[in-house]
């Protein structure tokens, strides 16, 4: 059908970064941050607020924490939990949905990096947890800072797309953002917006020679896998200094053609907003990566062992 006798989907999609949160900043404070990101993007139009990833708490993994306590109090038993309630409140009363990450453990006893997505009735679309658990899982005293997701979380098992927000929708988290797996699951369901929470601290203790290029990785991989796979890329940040670590900022939203169509400027609580027009993703995946067409998947899997030349 001619694009212009489909029916408009034009989603108006808000990032709502983060600043830091600092260790002692309780629940509640942050919360309130929150509300005061979805009230502001409301006001600017937006039906769907995309939160970071772990977006209650500092990033605790930096911490080597032995007492199990200690611990769990990064984690949510429920969500939404009684302290975030009021978030589901007051996006249910204003009709905009949101995406926000948070650290899960379930009622029997399991961790996860994982992400809920809320829409504008207040129903729950449904959860994600984060499949590329990156770091280390002991503590390992050279680093300046840990990252110890893999002691503190189980990886998922699965990507999931969701029809929610008049599209095909799918949540992805920070490490998952460099795999190209990442978008090319998603982009092999149809999927036409991908929203991402990060936490990307910029000193990168294997190898510093990456800190330099922190930022131009993340644009990097966000808009080739935008542009690829013919999808909105939704990138949101918990940036700026939080307990002495500088985290990436630079939250942007990125059309299917793979440019930028909003940034943020600061390292501090901003919001971007786009308008995200679906259709648009039908451009690239009917034309170009139209996958039925020109994708050879009986030829991805044999790769000629060059060592018998
Ligand atoms: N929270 C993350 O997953 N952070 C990672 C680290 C390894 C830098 C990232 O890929 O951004």
């Amino acid at each position: 059908m001619p694009a212009d006798l489909e029916a408009q989907r034009i989603v108006k999609v808000a990032g709502a970064q983060l600043g830091p949160i600092q260790r002692n900043d309780d629940r509640s404070s942050v919360v309130e941050r929150l509300i005061a990101l979805l009230r502001s993007a409301h006001a600017q139009g937006a039906e769907l607020v995309v939160f970071p990833e772990l977006a209650l708490t500092t990033f605790f993994p930096r911490w080597f924490i032995e007492d199990p306590e200690e611990i769990d109090s990064f984690f949510e038993r429920s969500m939404p939990s009684p302290v975030v309630q009021p978030l589901f409140d007051v996006a249910k009363s204003l009709g905009v949905g949101f995406a926000l990450g948070y650290a899960e453990m379930t009622a029997d006893g399991h961790h996860y990096n994982t992400t809920i997505l809320v829409e504008r009735d207040g129903s729950v679309v449904g959860h994600y947890r984060k499949v590329h658990v990156p770091g280390h899982e002991e503590h390992e005293p050279w680093r300046p800072f840990q990252h110890l997701e893999r002691r503190y979380f189980e990886p998922g098992d699965k990507f999931e797309t969701w029809d929610a927000f008049d599209g095909l929708v799918g949540l992805a988290t920070c490490n998952d953002r460099r795999w190209p797996e990442t978008y090319r699951v998603h982009g092999l369901a149809g999927c036409e917006l991908l929203m991402i929470g990060y936490n990307t601290p910029i000193h990168y203790a294997p190898d510093p020679s990456q800190n330099r290029l922190a930022g131009f990785h993340n644009s990097l991989v966000m808009q080739a896998g935008a542009y690829q796979n013919g999808m909105w890329v939704v990138g949101v940040a918990k940036g700026g200094v939080e307990e002495g670590v500088d985290s990436l900022a630079e939250s942007c939203i990125i059309a299917p053609s793979g440019e930028i169509v909003a940034q943020a400027l600061t390292t501090n609580d901003e919001v971007i907003v786009a308008d995200c027009d679906l259709n648009l993703c039908a451009n690239y995946k009917n034309t170009l990566f139209n996958f039925a067409r020109y994708r050879r998947p009986e030829v991805y899997g044999a790769i000629t062992d060059s060592s018998a030349r």
